[in-house]
């Protein structure tokens, strides 16, 4: 590939087109997509946790391999940890580690799904005893966010029940509703905490946050630092993401994403492998969205069980700079222009455009001057950083591993 002369044959056509490519390439050059911890260490399915040679085995080796793909692509600057799975007794020297290894502390994730006492849930259980240890783990995870200089609480429950009548659905809302109340007060200045919501699983009869709607009814009610998390595999089939996110845009709630990809259900497929155009429906809703977008947070939570890690990790990465570069290249002032014409399908013809146009040399052009190399999977493949720390890490038992 010549990086230089592809670069300039794009950048012309794109001038013409009235496209401001320097602003482009300054937003592709500042793009941030979080890794999360958990996406480094073993994990499987329901069925199998595999062990793989090499996955990281603490907090320390999950920082060195996010800031290893930091360096290759220079677009992913933090890492979202996972408590109790990422806990230690000095969050200040976590922090200083990440540091270290080029990276910053995201979101902090408390885990109120795995312990024994959440088995009928945890801030809806109806237990008030169960509900108090789980409000108590939120609240140290806040603490944790002061102590590693973390801006968000990501919240993800299990809660649910499986059988009409297993309890009162109305009264678990209530519950959920006091414990959120709770926490928003410990979220530290200028934190916020973003709310996701799953359709189903691990309960199937219902679930106490299972859609956009009901997240979005629980931010309302506590204040400008709630807001809705959206994880592209939380949705059934044929639901329209981008048009949630466009609503969620225009109503100042959109925290922020998972990113993944899914067939059937939270598979946590790496992003942008199976549904490209859809990655590039929600990134064009985003750039359309302006400064509405601008505190929105992208984060990968993914499950890599039969893929290298690393160089899972680093597609998705890829998949989402794609995704945006495309996006970015749309020609908004043609698009307004059929929309109001009522031209459907020439309106539509606007977004295909920019989805086929081919923005490698774009990406590779912004990677050179932000002193990345132009391809990172190349990069990755021509280094021996995989194959050092499989040497050194070895293959450690994955039972306690992360189920997916
Ligand atoms: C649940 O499926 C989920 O998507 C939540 O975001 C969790 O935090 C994450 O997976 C890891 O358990
Ligand atoms: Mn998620």
């Amino acid at each position: 590939m010549n990086v230089q002369a592809d670069y300039s044959r794009l950048a012309e056509r794109l001038t013409q087109q009235g496209i401001d490519v320097e602003a482009v390439k300054e937003k592709l050059k500042t793009q941030h997509i979080e890794t999360p911890s958990w996406g480094y260490g073993n994990s499987g399915t329901r069925f199998k946790v595999f062990s793989w040679q090499g996955a990281a085995r603490n907090i320390n080796e999950k920082l060195a391999d996010a800031g290893y793909i930091h360096k290759l692509t220079g677009v992913a600057p933090t890492v979202a940890i996972h408590i109790p799975w990422d806990k230690t007794d000095d969050w200040a020297g976590m922090a200083e580690y990440a540091k270290s290894q080029g990276v910053g502390i995201g979101a902090v994730n408390p885990n109120v799904f795995q312990d024994d006492q959440y088995k009928l849930g945890s801030i809806t259980n109806p237990s008030g005893a169960v509900r108090e240890e789980a409000l108590a783990h939120m609240v140290e995870c806040c603490e944790i966010m002061g102590k590693t200089g973390s801006e968000i609480l990501s919240l993800w429950f299990a809660d649910g029940t499986n059988y009409a009548g297993q309890d009162n659905i109305r009264e678990r809302k209530h519950r959920m509703e006091e414990a959120f109340a709770e926490t928003y007060k410990h979220l530290p200045a200028g934190g916020r905490m973003v709310i996701e919501y799953k359709f189903f699983e691990p309960a199937f009869y219902h679930t106490d946050l299972a859609d956009w709607g009901m997240s979005y009814a629980c931010c309302l009610k506590l204040g400008p630092q709630a807001q809705v998390l959206v994880d592209t595999g939380h949705h059934a089939q044929g639901t329209n993401i981008a048009h949630i996110v466009a609503f969620l845009l225009d109503e100042g709630r959109l925290g922020g994403f998972h990113f993944n990809a899914r067939r059937y259900a939270d598979d946590d497929l790496i992003v942008g492998t199976n549904n490209p155009f859809e990655l590039f429906e929600i990134y064009h809703e985003l750039v359309s969205a302006g400064d509405l977008a601008k505190d929105v947070a992208y984060m990968i939570d993914q499950s890599h069980n039969i893929e290298p890690k690393l160089e899972a990790m680093l597609v998705s990465i890829l998949n989402c700079q794609t995704a945006y570069a495309k996006a970015l290249i749309v020609d908004r002032k043609l698009l307004n222009q059929r929309q109001l014409e009522g031209d459907v399908l020439g309106a539509h013809r606007v977004l295909v455009d920019a989805y086929e146009t081919d923005v490698r040399p774009l990406l590779a052009q912004a990677r050179i001057e932000i002193g990345r190399d132009p391809d990172p999977m190349a990069a990755y493949r021509a280094d021996n950083y995989a194959k050092r720390v499989a040497e050194e890490r070895g293959t450690i038992d994955a039972s306690g591993g992360y189920p997916g």
